[in-house]
């Protein structure tokens, strides 16, 4: 037999939004991300019962170029505070590593920015294919009330720089007033 990386398939689960076989998995609970949400009353009050906010299926593949990472990401609907659930967010380590991101399930948004600070925010329904331009940080919003589920894939050798995001936050945040989504400027947001 060669000695090439041989070809293989995984398994999409259409009802839960897991691979098979599971590959990495990668669980974030609030704990994991404390100091990500604005208002840290409604994080003290929740860190207790410390809800599961999102779970990421990772098929194992070499963190070369040669290689294309896929993998679905669920994120559970809910809120701290007035702020959805959301993924940490980050930009890739090598910046101009771009991504691809397929909505299966459940709706969302994703928010980008760059290190300029220049924001964009797209919807994502099933079915809705988003384009994650190189050198964008990336971060995904749950706005509905089901599991949003959506699968990507990017270049193997990308990597994930979170950092910055923790410490200079996304520009804007994703919050529900009034029962109404709206997007409001970060207060904690600094330009680096
Ligand atoms: C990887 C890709 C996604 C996220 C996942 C969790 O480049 O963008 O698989 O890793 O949605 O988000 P985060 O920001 O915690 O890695
Ligand atoms: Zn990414």
């Amino acid at each position: 037999m060669s000695a090439k990386f041989q070809p293989f398939t995984t398994e999409y689960e259409f009802d839960t939004g897991k691979l098979n076989p599971e590959g990495r998995v990668i669980v974030r609970k609030l704990s994991h991300m404390k100091e990500m949400y604005l208002d840290q009353k409604a994080v003290e009050e929740r860190v207790e019962e410390d809800p599961l906010i999102y779970e990421v299926y990772n098929v194992e593949l070499p963190e070369t170029m040669a290689h294309i990472q896929h993998c679905t990401t669920i994120l559970y609907p809910g809120k701290i505070g007035n702020e959805y659930f959301m993924t940490k967010g980050h930009y890739h380590e090598i910046l101009d590593r771009a991504e691809i991101y397929f909505c299966l399930k459940g709706k969302g948004q994703l928010i980008m920015q760059t290190k300029e600070g220049d924001f964009k925010k797209l919807e994502m329904v099933p079915g809705t294919i988003a384009y994650v331009a190189p050198e964008w940080a990336h971060r995904t919003v749950n706005t509905g009330d089901e599991p949003f589920i959506f699968f990507a894939a990017y270049p193997g050798d990308a990597g994930h720089d979170y950092g910055g995001i923790e410490t200079e936050g996304f520009v804007k945040l994703s919050v529900e007033e009034n029962g109404e989504q709206k997007l409001i400027d970060n207060p904690r947001y600094q330009k680096v």
